[in-house]
C-alpha cells in the first residue's frame, strides 16, 4: 500500500529547474559530468564524492528539516505518556516517542556527513531559522489524537518517506530504510488503538471522530504545497532526492486512507471526497493553504510552545553534554599518558 514502486515522470518539470550556476573550470566540469552521469544511472552519491554545492545545500536543508520534525514531533504525543489509559498503551507510546528521537539522531548524523555540525543544525532550529513539519504545531486534545497521529500522521510520513529510501544520497537513503520500518509499526499501532476505541462507548467513538475531523486537513497539507507552488520540487526530482511529487503523494495517501476510514467506521470531514471512476482516484476538496503557510511561518496553534519546549530541553541538557565532553577529554588524556 505504502509503495515506492511509483515514479511519476513529468517532462514538463525539467523546464522549471531552479537556476544552479554551471561549473566554470575544466576540473569542475569533469566532476559535474561524473556526478550527472551517476545521477542519470540512478547511482548513489556518497559523502566523499564531489557534489555540486547546491545539491549539498538542498540535502542539508531537507535532512535537517526532517530531523527537526522528528524531534519536535515527539512533543504532541509525549504529552500523553503520563496519561495513557493502560500500562500496555503507555509502553507502546513510550517506545514510539523514543523511536522518533532515534530517527532524529540518524538524520542529524546523515546531515553531518555533508559537513554541517549537529550544533549548527540545532542552532538553526532554536533560532527559528530552520523549518520543521507544519503538522507538529497542532495540539493533542484527547487520547484519540494519539491514535490519529499514528494512523494519519505516520501514515502520511511513510507515504512520503518510502520513496526517500531510494534517494540519490547514500546516507539519507540508508537512514530511511530503518525509519520506514519503524514508522510502519507506528501507523499500525495507531490504527489498532483507534479500532479499540471505535468498539467502545458512543462517547469514545465521538472522541475518535472529533480527532479525525481536526487532523485530516493538516495531514493533507503536510505533503507540502501544490506542485505548481513548490519551488524545490523540480530540482529535487532532477537530483533524485525527491522521487514522487507533493500532489502525487497526497493523492496516493487519500486513495490508501479512504478504505481504512471505512473499516474504522469514521467519516473523513470532506463533502467533496468521492471516487472518480474516470481517473480511478478520489477527488477531494480544497486545502486551506493560507492556514498551512501561517503555520509554516510560525503562526500555527502551537508553534511558540513547541519551540520554547525544545529550547528549554536543550538548555536543561547542557550539563549532560558538558559532562560527556569532560569525560571524553579525560579519557583522551589518559590514553596519551599511557602511550607516552
Ligand atoms: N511543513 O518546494 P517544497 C514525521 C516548506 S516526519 C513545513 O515542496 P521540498 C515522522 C519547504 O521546506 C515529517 N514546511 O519543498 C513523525 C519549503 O521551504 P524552504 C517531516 C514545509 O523540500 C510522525 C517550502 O515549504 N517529513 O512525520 C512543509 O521539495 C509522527 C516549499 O516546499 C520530512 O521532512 C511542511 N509540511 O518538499 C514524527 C520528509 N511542506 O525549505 C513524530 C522529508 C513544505 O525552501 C510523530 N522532506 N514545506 O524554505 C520532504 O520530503 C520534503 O522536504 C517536503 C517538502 C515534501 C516536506
Amino acid at each position: 500500500m505504502y509503495t515506492q514502486a511509483l515514479d511519476i515522470p513529468d517532462p514538463g518539470r525539467e523546464a522549471s529547474l531552479k537556476a544552479v550556476p554551471p561549473p566554470t573550470d575544466a576540473t569542475q566540469v569533469a566532476h559535474q559530468a561524473r556526478f550527472d552521469a551517476r545521477i542519470d544511472a540512478d547511482g548513489k552519491i556518497e559523502p566523499q564524492d564531489w557534489m555540486p554545492e547546491a545539491y549539498r545545500k538542498t540535502l542539508v536543508r531537507q535532512i535537517s528539516q526532517h530531523a527537526h520534525s522528528e524531534i519536535i514531533g515527539m512533543q504532541p504525543e509525549g504529552n500523553w505518556i503520563s496519561r495513557a489509559p493502560s500500562l500496555k498503551r503507555k509502553a507502546i507510546l513510550l517506545a514510539k516517542v523514543q523511536d522518533e528521537g532515534g530517527h532524529g539522531l540518524y538524520l542529524y548524523s546523515a546531515g553531518e556527513t555533508l559537513g554541517t555540525s549537529r550544533d549548527q543544525m540545532l542552532d538553526a532550529l532554536h533560532t527559528g531559522k530552520a523549518k520543521y513539519s507544519s503538522i507538529f504545531n497542532y495540539p493533542t486534545l484527547t487520547w484519540a489524537d494519539v491514535g490519529v497521529i499514528g494512523w494519519l500522521v505516520d501514515g502520511a510520513a511513510i507515504m512520503n518517506q518510502v520513496p526517500i529510501c531510494r534517494c540519490s544520497y547514500g546516507p539519507y537513503a540508508r537512514a530511511m530504510i530503518r525509519i520506514c520500518k519503524e514508522e510502519s509499526f507506528h501507523q499500525r499501532q495507531g490504527f489498532e488503538s483507534l479500532m479499540a476505541q471505535m468498539t467502545g462507548t458512543p462517547a469514545q467513538r465521538a472522541m475518535v471522530q472529533d480527532a479525525v475531523n481536526r487532523w485530516w486537513w493538516p495531514v493533507l497539507a503536510m505533503f507540502g504545497p501544490p506542485d505548481a507552488d513548490s519551488p524545490n520540487s523540480a530540482q529535487g526530482m532532477r537530483w533524485g532526492i525527491k522521487r514522487i511529487s507533493n500532489d502525487d503523494l497526497r493523492q496516493k495517501f487519500v486513495d490508501a486512507t479512504v478504505p481504512q476510514a471505512r473499516i474504522l467506521g469514521v467519516t473523513l470531514p470532506d463533502p467533496d471526497l468521492h471516487w472518480n471512476e474516470a481517473r480511478q482516484q478520489h477527488d477531494y476538496g480544497a486545502i486551506d493553504w493560507d492556514e498551512f503557510w501561517a503555520t509554516v511561518n510560525g503562526n500555527g496553534p502551537c508553534n511558540s510552545e513547541r519551540l520554547a519546549t525544545r529550547v528549554k530541553a536543550h538548555n536543561d541538557g547542557q550539563w549532560v553534554r558538558d559532562a560527556a565532553l569532560a569525560h571524553a577529554r579525560k579519557q583522551k588524556q589518559r590514553t596519551l599518558k599511557e602511550a607516552a
